[in-house]
């Protein structure tokens, strides 16, 4: 079980990690890529300090050719740019009670980039994978102490996940070198699943023969229903649907003023079970609800453009919006499902 709070109060801690973790400012939605410094942040250790000119790759463990690639060697293979939608699993955990105690997010964990890099699986295919493998394991130069143990950022991901095809090492960030916040020089980005299995500052790729039991793994990044419940864990992002804020707010509780007349409410949604396929609006707190109109899907890993008209009468209003995928998953309206 994570460290949990039941105050509707922040501690000084979480607010040092708010400090250190940016989300995307809500009216970052009006671009379809997330300029580069509005994108989220999270960072659980230091940001390594790694000099492209020497970093190596080793991709180890239960392969018949083990490789130590170059940054070069890896941009010489070949190059993909995708664009794809991150979403931190911890997105809107500040709205939980209790909470789990890390970056409070409230809504803003988010940010759509344009990543450039070379797919994972001819990698992997090069380096041979033995029999008796089971998952690959990814290393982060990132190394600190959660929940009291001493570790390395990393994650595992099965074969098959590992090897699906719009799975890849990334080396540029909207065309440009990946800013070391981010991961410089190479992250791992698994499209359509939740921030965690991203790897960043990449140091080893390794094949192994159990399923892999880490803090970052095992601990954290699962759906506890309980204290006793052993947890599912975090993979595809759910279906989500954000608005821009419409209006102007006022500085420190951030409710939104606007004058009456019709408007056009604009945001993006989408899933990582195929695109958003269906977005709500709600002018009321969410008792009914309209069909908003959906953009096209900025390619199969990105997120959709909605808009909606709005007569905004003199009045209070609370606006929500939800988004239904392809698979008919819904969004819940209260967030409060399980963590
Ligand atoms: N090595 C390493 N990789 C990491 C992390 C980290 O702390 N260290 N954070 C993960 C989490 S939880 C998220 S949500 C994403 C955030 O990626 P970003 O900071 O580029 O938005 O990176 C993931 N990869
Ligand atoms: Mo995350």
């Amino acid at each position: 079980m994570a460290p949990i709070s039941t105050s509707p109060e922040f501690s000084r801690e979480e607010v040092g990690l708010a400090l250190r973790n940016p989300g995307m400012h809500l009216e970052g939605l009006r671009y379809p890529i997330t300029p580069i410094g509005m994108h989220y942040l999270l960072i659980h250790f230091d940001i390594p300090h790694l000099d492209p000119a020497t970093y190596r790759l080793g991709v180890t463990g239960l392969v018949d050719n083990p490789l130590e690639l170059s940054l070069e060697d890896i941009k010489s293979r070949p190059r993909v740019t995708i664009p794809v939608m991150m979403e931190c699993g911890g997105n809107g955990r500040a709205h939980l009670s209790p909470r789990p105690i890390s970056a409070p997010w409230h809504d803003e964990a988010v940010g759509c980039a344009e990543w450039t890099g070379t797919p994972l699986r001819p990698i992997l295919e090069e380096a041979g994978l033995m029999e008796d493998a089971v998952e690959i394991l990814f290393s982060g130069h990132d190394r600190g102490f959660d929940r009291d143990v001493e570790h390395d950022y990393e994650r595992s991901l099965t074969l098959e996940d590992a090897l699906r095809e719009e799975v890849f090492l990334a080396y540029e960030m909207n065309g440009v070198p990946l800013p070391p916040q981010h991961g410089s020089p190479l992250r791992l980005v698994v499209p359509d699943w939740y921030g965690m299995a991203s790897v960043k500052w990449l140091k080893e790729i390794r094949a192994i023969k159990e399923p892999f039991e880490g803090v970052q793994q095992a601990l954290a990044y699962n759906y506890q229903s309980s204290e006793d419940d052993p947890g599912t864990p975090v993979t595809r992002k759910h279906p989500h649907a954000l608005m821009v804020p419409p209006g102007i707010p006022d500085f420190l509780s951030r409710k939104r003023h606007l004058e009456a007349g019709r408007i056009t409410i604009e945001g993006r949604a989408w899933s990582g079970f195929g695109p958003a396929e269906r977005v709500e609006f709600s002018a009321d707190g969410g008792k009914g609800w309209r069909e908003a109109e959906l953009g096209d899907a900025l390619g199969p890993h990105g997120w959709s453009s909605w808009k909606c008209d709005w007569d905004a009468r003199p009045g209070e209003y609370e606006l929500c919006v939800r988004a239904t995928d392809a698979s008919g998953k819904s969004q819940p309206l209260d967030g409060q499902q399980a963590w």
